[in-house]
């Protein structure tokens, strides 16, 4: 079929069962040990959720349904109207991977596409009211959490439960018509909030139904060269490439598997059946946090900064100097390091492969040569440091600049694009935790005494 809703649909009862005879003939079986350190130590080690469709491994990085990201470049369907030979798979197609565990035909992810657009071409009418008349100095990061929960208003899978006239086994198909009606909205939702604070509220663009996701969140951004008010004055040429890196960074940004804090949240609020608006926006304010997704606004700030107070990007003196002032001063250095991974993160060589691929735009600016020096720098002075457990970059340290690269400028709404590729992960497990039945999230908590008696 071409519908996701269909195919979903027909691989329910078979994953159902094999979570019930999991759960009823080796629900005993151990998964590890839970020790002091972790219950202290922000749960580190703790293997206690089921994420269907992403898992991370410390030394090889994020697998979407055991696929890396080389593999989704190469299966995963790319946009037939766009003619360069480097254009990035679709983010569509990653999120009927994440759904099904199925690379999509070319057909799917087009209908899929389609599906979006004449979901997304609108917003609600209270939704749209109320983004116009936010503060625009409200954080762009706010914003969204608060337009995503005002769309609450039209949850079906919330009025449904209201009237009583649901069974458990219909959650899902509700939960499922939401959350797509989220993730089209999230093109207008962030054109709404960057236009509002790049060109006081003057719209940017134009959605256009029939072209795909990404493409309309350059377009409601102003930053395609056809139907928008392409205020960079971006060539045709560069126009497609910032499309593409579009693509490719929501493609990559999808899911992190489920412990890290939007993901962990959104699952946790909605586990208590709030519907996925609320359930994505709590998401959205834990990705808002600087150790997490803010990381990405942050990383931009800093390379700016330290390009200011050094001679060249190439100083290798001048930058350990100065990420040693940093680390002397108590503070992080944005970008590096992660609670699982252990090597360097390959979504950052895919960022970096984006740029190389393209010497010609990236070769005279000095904030992306600073970035990519800096992915051979401080993981030494990390090491040095001796204190973090994984000195080298993540995610964080290329996106932003690329961005900014191309125009976009205003550092705290760089997460807002973090937040439209997160949507696609944690709502696909949303999904899931309804179409398994999945409880309520409730750990127990020990107090400082319990502990203590442990420990005689
Ligand atoms: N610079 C300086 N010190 C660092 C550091 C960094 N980049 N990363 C970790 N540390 C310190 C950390 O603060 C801790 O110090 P204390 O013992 O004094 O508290 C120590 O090293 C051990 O930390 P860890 O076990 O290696 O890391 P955690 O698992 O506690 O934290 C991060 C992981 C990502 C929060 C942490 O590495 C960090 O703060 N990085 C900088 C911010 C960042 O880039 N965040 C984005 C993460 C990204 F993947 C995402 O979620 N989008």
């Amino acid at each position: 079929s071409l519908e996701l809703k269909t195919v979903l649909k027909e691989l329910i009862p078979q994953r159902k069962q094999e979570i019930l005879e999991l759960k009823k003939n080796y629900g005993d079986v151990k998964v590890g040990d839970i020790t002091i350190g972790s219950v202290i130590g922000g749960m580190r080690g703790n293997n206690s959720m089921f994420w269907q469709s992403t898992s991370l491994d410390p030394y090889e990085g994020i697998r979407f349904q055991g696929k890396t990201i080389q593999d989704c470049q190469r299966l995963l369907p790319k946009d037939p109207k766009d003619p360069d030979e480097k254009r990035n798979f679709l983010p569509e197609g990653m999120f009927w991977l994440l759904v099904t565990g199925q690379i999509a035909t070319q057909e799917q992810a087009s209908h899929l596409s389609r599906e979006l657009g004449i979901r997304g071409r609108k917003l609600p009418d209270d939704t749209e009211k109320l983004m116009s008349t936010l503060p625009s100095d409200i954080h762009p990061m706010t914003q969204l959490a608060i337009g995503l929960a005002s769309m609450n208003q039209t949850s079906k899978f919330a009025k449904k439960y209201e009237r009583g006239d649901i069974g458990k086994n219909e959650y899902w198909e509700y939960a499922f018509d939401d959350v797509l009606n989220l993730i089209a909205a999230l093109p207008q939702l962030s054109g709404k909030i960057y236009s509002k604070i790049a060109a006081k509220g003057k719209p940017l663009g134009q959605f256009k139904e029939d072209r795909d996701w990404s493409y309309n969140i350059c377009s409601l951004l102003g930053m395609t060269s056809e139907d928008s008010c392409n205020r960079q004055n971006l060539t045709a040429k560069q126009s497609g490439d910032f499309v593409n890196l579009m693509r490719l960074y929501t493609g990559i940004h999808v899911d992190h598997e489920g412990g890290n804090v939007s993901a962990h949240t959104t699952h946790l609020v909605g586990s208590a059946l709030s519907d996925p608006y609320l359930s994505y926006s709590s998401g959205i304010m834990g990705l808002a946090g600087p150790l997490h997704g803010l990381a990405a606004q942050e990383v931009v700030r800093f390379l700016i900064e330290m390009n200011s107070c050094i001679t060249s990007p190439q100083n290798e003196i001048e930058i350990k100097k100065y990420l040693w002032k940093l680390l002397e001063s108590k503070r992080v250095v944005p970008g590096y390091g992660h609670a699982v991974l252990r090597k360097t993160d390959p979504r950052f060589v895919a960022m970096l492969d984006f740029v190389k691929a393209r010497p010609e735009e990236f070769s005279q600016d000095e904030n992306v040569i600073l970035m990519e020096k800096l992915s051979k720098i401080a993981p030494k002075v990390l090491k040095e440091h001796g204190k973090c457990k994984n000195p080298y970059p993540n995610v964080d340290s290329a996106s932003g600049i690329l961005f900014y690269h191309y125009g976009i400028k205003e550092l705290l709404f760089f997460t807002v694009i973090f937040g439209c590729s997160r949507s696609m992960g944690p709502l696909t497990q949303l999904v899931w935790d309804r179409a398994l039945g999945l409880p309520i999230e409730r750990p127990k908590s020990l107090d400082f005494n319990s502990l203590r008696s442990l420990c005689r």
